[in-house]
């Protein structure tokens, strides 16, 4: 008999493919069961919805959504993936493929923007009132490409060939007005399902139109430019994520996203609030709260003002106080230069009201701050405008009751260095707020094989929706049965990666080598210089000793460096010629290979983080805010080889640091540290490691004479603002090998290690998204579950 999801499946693929299910590409079955799917989720989603608008919502502002893959994850919600999987051999195809043929939705860059996506994934679970808003993107973060082992730089266009999980919603349409251009925002709304519940979350990505579809006039008199330039201009707002901003136009372009999507929700909001409640906003913000993702959305705060005051009538006060109690902000680094200010003249130019509100406010923080008797220059240093500039971050503290890190040690520096001041003045606002990743797709749905010991081991599959589940199940660390078990499933999982990634990238590597695994965003703080050089220094160990007794190890690396980040560049360039070295030389065989993942993003994630043994969480201490790649890491086995910074801290706490390779100097040392530090000669007292750093410039490794491995070098070794090695890569490295040495050495009692790696997962509970959400719901945004 075929099932019902069989039958769908055929008329879905024939709506959307215009012909048989038999004779469509895996493409057009996705498309069908991923309209299929949204089909089965309709009338949840409309009763989730309508049941959320009735009390207190919260709203998760940010720029950023990091989505990855879909279809899989709703099959998983709704407990329909064998039947899929059936269906799709009905007509002839196989489920796999259909799934390997969805784009990622690649609306972020890194950290920030999968946070937000776990965060949805949480709410949604926890049956929390919880909308996600943002921007739809149509070109994701850029697709990487390797040539020559540069990084280039290509568009992705991930919904071009249709994307069923997003519904425009026409009639939900809003205008935004800016001082050159009024457009037309509409709502392209996302279902999120939950795991093991019939709530359905919703996250909403807006689009910008123009006014009027088309210019008849202007087409028709012949001025086919004109019209078209205006359409252009308008789809240039939603064109891409974060456009480079190096340049002044860039800059407009992104402050002008800024501003679309937080006043359309904005407005979407108000006009909500009014049809429950009328127009008396004392209640608003009973009835709404606000969490801005670090400063993109921060522009809501004056437009929230602006709307209460231009189009409500309210009175300053009256606006100011909702306003007050409205927003909560989190921030997402530490690092200077991200933290956003823009130029005077830029807002000037877009929005000539928004900025004089942004000026009553500044004039009126001034006030206030004279009278707490605080100093001019500490007043200017804070105030919303100064030196010809708009202080984002600024804004967002005072503004918000609610200001929060994302790991205790991050929230500690905000408090004592970042944003010292504000703490000062007003200490109620800050609390801290470890991230954490959804257990459905980093364990669940990446390590199925991990996922049935773990059904076993707990007698159920709670613990996806309850990863505290796991905790008690630590003391099994002694049962060898468990540890084979373990030890199997890694076996496996490494085949499956080393036989995906010969497929994707034709480079065969051994899965019974150690997986040592740094994927993340390509920065100078995040230090893959500092893996890299390990590599190179063992590299030349073994040419010096053919017959040295290693531990065979594969260093996995994967990242993006942003398009107008030279170094960042440079750092991809030597890695791919480091691998290029390596893995070429007969001498050097299995013992050591190095890969790098092109198009680093969230499904080659989804392969990688199952197979890993060590996970490479190495950035200079203080640097990194949280991390959430440790996390996931943790969950599916791998040992962290890390700092002691972002959550790597709490990690260690969790697992015990004789369930960790904990290495290099700590946050509060680096200061009287650097003080006096001297990478010259820390490169001559280390053994070895000049010759790694000769290699960058004395011809063993090629560059293209592009000049960017001796501005590595210079990097590290030159005086001044540009050198000095801020970063301390040569400092830790002493003490870096000899972790990962001991790290690889300790791979060899396998039953050993496999006890480190079980207590790593059951300690993974509180490293769940729905601890953090749980977290903020009581503590930041009071909202209850909605049955
Ligand atoms: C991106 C743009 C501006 C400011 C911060 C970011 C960002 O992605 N930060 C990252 O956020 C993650 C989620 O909180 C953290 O885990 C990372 O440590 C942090 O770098």
């Amino acid at each position: 008999m075929t099932s019902e999801l069989t039958n769908s499946l055929g008329a879905f693929t024939r709506a959307v493919a215009g012909r048989t299910p038999e004779s469509s590409t895996p493409m057009e079955l996705w498309t069908g069961l991923s309209a299929n799917i949204v089909d089965l989720i309709a009338d949840k989603w409309e009763k989730s919805a309508k049941h959320a608008a009735t009390g207190r919502q919260q709203h998760y502002f940010s720029a950023e959504f990091l989505m990855g893959r879909a279809l899989l994850n709703n099959l998983t919600n709704l407990g329909l993936v064998d039947e899929a999987a059936a269906a799709v051999k009905a007509h002839g195809g196989n489920l796999t493929d259909v799934l390997e043929a969805e784009h990622d939705a690649a609306l972020g860059n890194g950290g920030l923007g999968r946070l937000a996506a776990c965060f949805l994934d949480s709410c949604a679970t926890l049956d929390l009132p919880v909308t996600g808003y943002g921007i739809l993107y149509r070109y994701g973060l850029f697709k990487q490409q390797f040539s020559d082992g540069f990084q280039v730089e290509h568009p992705d266009p991930w919904m071009e060939e249709g994307y069923p999980f997003v519904i425009r919603r026409e009639e939900e349409a809003r205008y935004v007005k800016f001082d050159d251009m009024d457009v037309r925002a509409i709502p392209y709304d996302m279902p999120i399902t939950g795991y093991g519940t019939d709530n359905v979350g919703t996250l909403r990505l807006w689009k910008s139109e123009p006014m009027e579809e088309f210019d008849y006039d202007a087409f028709n008199s012949q001025r086919f430019t004109e019209a078209i330039v205006e359409r252009e201009r308008v789809a240039d707002l939603c064109r891409v994520l974060y456009p480079n901003d190096t340049t002044y136009e860039g800059k407009i372009l992104r402050v002008r996203q800024q501003y679309f999507f937080v006043s359309a929700s904005l407005q979407a909001m108000v006009d909500n609030y009014v049809e429950k409640h009328g127009t008396d906003f004392s209640k608003f913000a009973e009835f709404n709260c606000i969490q801005l993702n670090d400063t993109h959305p921060v522009l809501a705060i004056p437009e929230l003002m602006r709307i209460l005051l231009d189009d409500h009538g309210l009175t300053w006060e009256d606006a100011w106080d909702i306003t007050q109690k409205t927003f909560a902000y989190t921030n997402h680094t530490t690092l200077a230069e991200a933290l956003e200010t823009w130029e005077y003249s830029i807002f000037q130019q877009l929005f000539g009201r928004v900025l004089e509100i942004i000026a009553e406010i500044d004039r009126r923080f001034r006030n206030d701050l004279v009278g707490r008797g605080i100093s001019e220059d500490r007043i200017h240093y804070l105030a919303p405008i100064s030196d010809g500039r708009i202080h984002m971050a600024w804004i967002a503290c005072y503004a918000s009751f609610s200001i929060n890190g994302v790991a205790a040690i991050h929230t500690n520096i905000l408090k004592k260095d970042t944003l010292n001041d504000w703490y000062q003045l007003w200490p109620e606002k800050f609390n801290n707020k470890t991230n954490g990743v959804t257990p459905r797709r980093w364990l669940n749905h990446v390590n199925p094989r991990l996922a049935r010991l773990l059904d076993a081991q707990v007698g159920s599959d709670a613990w996806v929706s309850d990863l505290d589940l796991l905790k008690p199940l630590a003391k099994k660390a002694t049962q060898k049965k468990v540890r084979k078990e373990l030890i199997k499933i890694k076996q496996a999982n490494k085949k499956d990666f080393a036989d995906w990634i010969e497929k994707r990238q034709g480079i065969t590597i051994n899965p019974d080598a150690v997986f040592d695994v740094q994927i993340k965003r390509l920065h100078e703080y995040k230090r893959q210089l500092l893996n890299a050089f390990y590599v190179l220094d063992r590299y030349f160990q073994i040419k010096d000793n053919p017959t040295l007794d290693v531990v065979p190890s594969v260093a996995i690396f994967g990242a993006k460096a942003a398009p107008g980040y030279y170094r960042a560049k440079g750092i991809i360039k030597l890695i791919n010629t480091i691998a290029e070295l390596v893995n070429n030389d007969p001498e050097i065989g299995d013992k050591l290979k190095v890969v790098f993942i092109e198009n680093y993003n969230v499904t080659p994630a989804e392969k990688v983080i199952p197979a890993a043994d060590i996970s490479e969480q190495i950035s200079t201490a203080g640097k990194e805010a949280s991390g959430t790649g440790n996390m996931k890491f943790m969950m599916n086995g791998a040992l962290t080889l890390g700092t002691l910074d972002g959550a790597n801290v709490e990690i260690v706490e969790a697992v015990g640091e004789e369930n960790a390779y904990i290495f290099g100097a700590k946050e509060e040392e680096l200061p009287s540290i650097m003080a006096s530090y001297d990478p010259y000669a820390t490169v001559e007292a280390t053994k070895g490691l000049s010759r790694v750093i000769n290699a960058l410039t004395d011809g063993t490794l090629d560059d293209n004479g592009s000049g960017m491995f001796a501005d590595i070098r210079r990097s590290l070794l030159e005086s001044g603002p540009d050198g000095s090695d801020i970063y301390y890569v040569i400092g830790d490295f002493a003490s870096y090998r000899e972790a990962r040495d001991r790290a690889l050495e300790d791979t060899l009692d396998e039953m050993e290690w496999a006890r480190k790696v079980w207590i790593n997962i059951t300690a993974s509970g509180r490293f769940s998204s729905d601890r953090t959400i749980r977290d903020y719901a009581r503590e930041v945004w009071k909202i209850e579950p909605v049955k």
